[in-house]
């Protein structure tokens, strides 16, 4: 068996879980670490994923994934390079992650960081409590990034974006002649959503609750379709997979009678309730204390250390090249530059261009 692969990044982040998934799928077992070496931290701050290979160290999914792709190709071939060819699936992927990323802090900070506490890392204890020990660092550098998105320019959960891009995905899909989002095989573009789905899943904040319910209520065939990823591809992924109980709920109410299926829609929606964070698979009781007492020295005795880090790893994350919603963020920066300048008067609301240049999207900020 090849010796596992260290990649760095939580199950939360939908790129890393692009990342996790594509190893699952080559069969190359990883060692998950949750704070970065060093080196990475000074030059790259603290953006994730990053994929520790014999070939060297991989920033970003894509490269990661091509990478796994191209060195495995005989084993479930993801089609990588077509795929990353295709702007339109990793466009597609950025504008739902902008469509969602902030409604997982909309329970506010003390739920967020009590998310952070259920990650797990797996492997032996040791290494699971250790890295309880350092996903503080990240976990306060998350939550003080979607706390100034919320607070500055107001981004929120935005439904209308969500539900045009889940339907863009289910066209995709309709057109595609399925059973996947490139016909017959499974792709890079499904997992792009897949990975997608399972951060949604997770439970953080609103997005299981909106998120699930637009999947569940408008679009069925993403349903069918992330039922069939899972079945198919997922049955084996482990602690990362946060979906598979929410499908598996979806599954129990579609074979529930019709008597009490119209009772229960004479109630409402139907929809299976939406994972919890804490009934995600994740972190044991030990590991979530290692991380609160870490947390707690995070905020006490080192807080001078801990701020000094993330205004380091802050000031670093705009030069990094791998991060997402760079474009969004540029376009941002312009509009508020337009509105100190025509003395704060309320300007043209903010959009964001596709980068496709098809269409323009109304962030909702
Ligand atoms: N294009 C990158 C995106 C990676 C990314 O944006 N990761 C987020 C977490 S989900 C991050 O680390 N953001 C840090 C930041 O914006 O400062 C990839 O595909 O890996």
């Amino acid at each position: 068996m090849e010796p596992p692969l260290k990649l760095y990044g939580v199950a939360h982040s939908p790129w890393t879980q692009l990342v996790a998934l594509a190893c699952h799928l080559k069969r190359r077992p990883i060692v998950n670490v949750q704070a970065p070496p060093l080196s990475t931290l000074l030059v790259h701050g603290l953006t994730i994923p990053v994929l520790w290979t014999d070939s060297g160290v991989l920033r970003g999914s894509d490269e990661a994934v091509c990478h796994l792709d191209t060195q495995y190709p005989l084993l479930a071939p993801l089609d990588a390079a077509a795929v990353y060819a295709e702007p339109q699936w990793v466009a597609r992927a950025e504008e739902l992650f902008l469509a969602y990323a902030a409604g997982r802090i909309a329970h506010g900070p003390l739920h967020f960081l009590r998310a952070w506490a259920h990650i797990g890392a797996g492997g032996p204890t040791l290494h699971a409590c250790v890295q309880s020990a350092l996903r503080p660092l990240l976990a306060l550098y998350f939550c003080a990034l979607l706390g100034f998105a919320v607070a500055v320019p107001r981004m929120r959960l935005n439904e209308p974006l969500l539900r045009r891009n889940l339907a863009w995905w289910a066209s995709r899909l309709h057109e595609s002649g399925g059973p996947y989002l490139r016909g017959a095989r499974l792709s890079v573009a499904d997992l792009l959503l897949y990975a997608h789905l399972q951060t949604i899943a997770s439970g953080v904040g609103s997005t299981a609750r909106v998120a699930l319910a637009v999947f569940h209520d408008e679009q069925p065939t993403l349903v069918r379709w992330a039922r069939l990823v899972s079945t198919e591809h997922l049955r084996d992924y482990g602690g990362w997979d946060f979906a598979a109980g929410w499908l598996a709920a979806c599954d129990a109410d579609e074979r529930r009678d019709s008597a009490a299926a119209a009772a229960a829609a004479a109630t409402g929606r139907r929809m299976p309730p939406p994972p919890r964070c804490e009934e995600c698979p994740g972190a044991s009781r030990l590991e979530r204390a290692v991380f609160t007492a870490s947390l707690a020295g995070c905020l006490t005795a080192w807080l001078p250390l801990t701020l000094g880090v993330l205004a380091y790893a802050f000031l670093v994350r705009n030069f990094n090249p791998h991060r997402s919603l760079k474009g969004y963020e540029r376009q941002l920066g312009a509009w508020w530059w337009g509105r100190l300048r025509h003395h704060r008067q309320p300007g043209p609301a903010l959009s964001v261009v596709d980068p496709l240049a098809r269409s323009t999207l109304t962030s909702g900020v």
